[in-house]
């Protein structure tokens, strides 16, 4: 059977190719906006459903255009909804990412929803997803769990504390850190402080701990800087800035240049 790079998305992590990858993250609900990024050299697309905009149709119609451009589309979820993250995976997306996972049991219960027995009980349907990977339903069920991957957002001091239970809960692909609510978490709401000496201590103990399990470790990174930082510390995938962070960076970037060379 062929396998394609959506299909080995979960081992081209965890190879850690091409010394990790870079996703773009995209929270405006708009498919075409998706299409453009999808067209830059992303590894991978996010689709953000807890801060951005995203409804369920628009989110399918982001996941096919991502996969049309030949690159898994992962999405992020609204915290504890994990009955969309089954519904992402029936729409074809190759991982879901679930804020706020604060114990093992919230870890179980992201499991429930993400993978088929013996791991969890997610429900049969995966009606776009097995157009888009383009095997028998039977071959769906069997490599589903492999094919997909589930990460557990952590983002508070408590899940930092359970970072090890969470790790160990069978199902759990890997964990990916949210800097600015553990900033926020850490300094007692004093804070908005994503790029501090205490996330990058928090980091590296999550990322010793996600190694000791086997597993993946990714992060949020505000820009370009950030993320090539995660990525020399070892990290398996990380974001780079949102869309409109980018859009809005490329915007200043090109008024300063013509207003520069205007008055040269
Ligand atoms: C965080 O940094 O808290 C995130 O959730 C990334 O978007
Ligand atoms: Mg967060």
């Amino acid at each position: 059977m062929m396998t394609t790079d959506i299909d080995d998305f979960a081992g081209r992590l965890k190879r850690r190719e091409n010394g990790g990858m870079i996703s773009a993250w995209v929270g405006t609900p708009d498919p075409f906006l998706v299409n453009h990024l999808s067209q830059e050299d992303f590894d991978a697309v996010v689709l953000d459903m807890q801060h951005g905009m995203w409804d369920m149709t628009a989110a399918a119609q982001g996941i096919a255009l991502v996969r049309l451009a030949g690159k898994p589309a992962i999405a992020r979820i609204p915290v504890g909804d994990f009955a969309s993250a089954s519904r992402l995976l029936d729409a074809g997306a190759s991982a879901i990412i679930a804020p706020m996972i604060n114990s093992a049991d919230d870890a179980r219960a992201l499991v429930k929803a993400t993978k088929y027995p013996p791991l969890g009980e997610r429900s049969w349907g995966p009606s776009l997803a097995v157009n888009h990977f383009a095997i028998a339903p039977e071959d769906y069920l069997q490599r589903a769990n492999s094919l997909t991957v589930t990460l557990a957002m952590i983002e508070t001091r408590p899940a930092l504390d359970a970072i090890d239970e969470i790790l160990a809960v069978d199902g759990i692909d890997g964990v990916f850190i949210g800097p600015a609510d553990l900033s926020i978490a850490l300094s007692n709401g004093a804070r908005l402080a994503p790029e501090s000496a205490a996330i990058d201590q928090a980091l590296e103990h999550a990322l010793t701990r996600a190694r000791a399990h086997g597993k993946l470790i990714c992060a949020f990174g505000g820009d370009g800087d950030r993320a090539g930082r995660y990525l020399k510390l070892g990290l398996d995938l990380v974001i780079a800035g949102t869309e409109t962070a980018q859009l809005r960076f490329g915007a200043r970037t090109a008024i300063a240049a013509a207003r520069k060379l205007a008055a040269s």
